[in-house]
């Protein structure tokens, strides 16, 4: 199984600023957390980060083909990308919305997500572990989907 990890705009500054809200870890420390999780799990991860949201639906519509799920944060992108929603839609690869802060909990703009109505599901307010618990959640969904079979 090939999983793929995508962080959206800005959170190559993670551990940097507004730790409060984010935590303090690292964008590369939430990578070997994950990387972590994926020997685990027995998958294999690709995480990539962009601050381009073309860049991000470039690489959903590369991946399509070769992966079986994508877990992501859309960061910024999440309130305001019909773009976006709409890649990942097309692609019809399962997907699971991730986010660091409780984006229901903050300001208003915030709780509104483009993407959350074409995944399958979505974690929100647990940090890193949005992302471990995100892989888990998209690992268990294939591995049923699979074991179901047609
Ligand atoms: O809670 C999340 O994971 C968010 O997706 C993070 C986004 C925000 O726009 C979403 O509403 C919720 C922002 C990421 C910006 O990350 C920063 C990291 C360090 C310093 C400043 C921003």
């Amino acid at each position: 199984m090939k999983l793929l990890v995508l962080h959206g705009p800005n959170l190559n500054l993670l551990g940097t600023r507004e730790p409060e809200v984010y935590g303090s870890l690292t964008l590369a420390e939430i990578d070997a957390a994950i990387s972590e999780l994926a020997v685990e799990l027995g998958v294999e991860v690709e995480t990539f980060q962009s601050n381009s949201e073309g860049a991000l639906i470039d690489k959903i519509h590369a991946s399509a083909s070769s992966v079986n799920g994508i877990v992501i944060n859309p960061a910024a992108y999440t309130h305001t990308s019909v773009a976006l929603r709409d890649a990942l839609a097309a692609v019809a690869v399962p997907a699971v919305e991730v986010h660091l802060s409780n984006i229901h909990r903050r300001e208003e703009f915030r709780t509104r997500s483009y993407v959350a109505p074409v995944v399958v599901g979505q974690v929100s307010g647990f940090g890193v572990d949005s992302y471990l618990m995100g892989l888990r959640a998209i690992f268990n969904h294939i591995k049923k989907g699979l074991s179901e079979g047609p």
